[in-house]
């Protein structure tokens, strides 16, 4: 069930830092103007769609071509992949069932962090046909001088459950080919391009063509030197054993309608996540929490 902008205002605003609109029908967003940052977060999928600190350059990506349309996964921002990263079983959506459903706004407010957002959302029997599993799913999101974002999968169901999640993040860059990922250096990856072949990195990440890596066993934070505008995104993290790095070059962006042309050159993801083999199993009443911090440095 959806709720009304003006009761999502009357109940969750801060007057002249958080108000929610209608980025299309049935497409609530959080805008968020604070003292260091500002922000934006689609309730659907607890999706965070932007966030500058305050003197910067955005730090998030979507494209221009990016549909707001309830029940499609907005293109860019920080989609939020769960239960499952990836393809899923046959006829399930890719990347799970959260980023193109309604979330629940449980909480908003400030403090000397920044200006904080929880979100949430439960099962029902749409999702238990899907995944059989009871599941309170929440995003805090804390938007200051820093990004955090924190997924907290709890099993209220009684019995565990296995999980693949992602804070599947898209991030802005002034060039790609003046871009660079370090922090995964000797770490075994599979690779998507290549079947999932399993690859040792070598080095910083550089880009030179499609690039869809999945790092296992890695607890590392990135660091993205985007050199085209000078400045370096520091990707740290919690809770995960994984890292995606992903760019979709020429003929890959050609396939996705909510890309526009050349769009691969602005753009990559360094997901923090859990995926393939770096599964989480959670027992009834037990939570497992996400957590990926990005800071800037100019
Ligand atoms: O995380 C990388 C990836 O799995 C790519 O293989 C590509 O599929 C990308 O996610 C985007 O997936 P989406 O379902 O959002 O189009």
């Amino acid at each position: 069930m959806s709720v009304s902008i003006e009761t999502l205002n009357q109940q969750f605003a801060i007057p002249n830092v958080l108000r929610f609109v209608d980025a299309a029908p049935g497409m609530p967003v959080i805008e968020i103007t604070g003292a260091d940052a500002s922000a934006r977060i689609a309730v659907q999928g607890a999706q965070v769609l932007e966030w500058q600190p305050a003197g910067q350059q955005p730090v998030l990506w979507v494209s221009r071509a990016a549909v707001y349309q309830a029940g499609k996964g907005v293109r860019g921002g920080v989609p939020v992949c769960w239960p499952w990263f990836g393809a899923g079983d046959a006829g399930k959506p890719a990347h799970g069932f959260v980023r193109t459903r309604m979330w629940q706004v449980r909480e908003t407010g400030q403090n000397d962090q920044g200006v904080f957002v929880k979100l949430g959302i439960v099962d029902d029997a749409e999702t238990r046909a899907l995944w059989n599993h009871a599941f309170d799913l929440e995003l805090i999101v804390m938007a200051g001088k820093t990004l955090t974002m924190e997924l907290v999968t709890r099993n209220t169901g009684d019995a565990p459950f296995t999980i693949t999640d992602a804070l599947h993040t898209y991030f802005r860059t002034g060039d790609i080919n003046q871009t660079e990922v370090s922090g995964l250096d000797n770490t075994p990856y599979l690779d998507k391009v290549t079947g999932f072949g399993q690859s040792t990195q070598h080095g910083a990440v550089t880009f030179t063509g499609e690039t869809d890596r999945v790092y296992l066993d890695t607890k590392a934070e990135c660091v993205i030197s985007d050199n085209g505008l000078n400045r370096k995104i520091y990707v740290a993290k919690a809770g995960s054993d994984s890292t995606v790095v992903w760019n979709p070059w020429i003929e890959k962006e050609r396939g996705f309608a909510d890309m526009a042309a050349g769009e691969y050159q602005e753009m990559l993801c360094v997901e923090t996540c859990n995926a393939a083999t770096d599964t989480i199993t959670v027992a009834p009443a037990q939570s497992h929490h996400l957590l990926a911090k990005v800071s800037v440095a100019v």
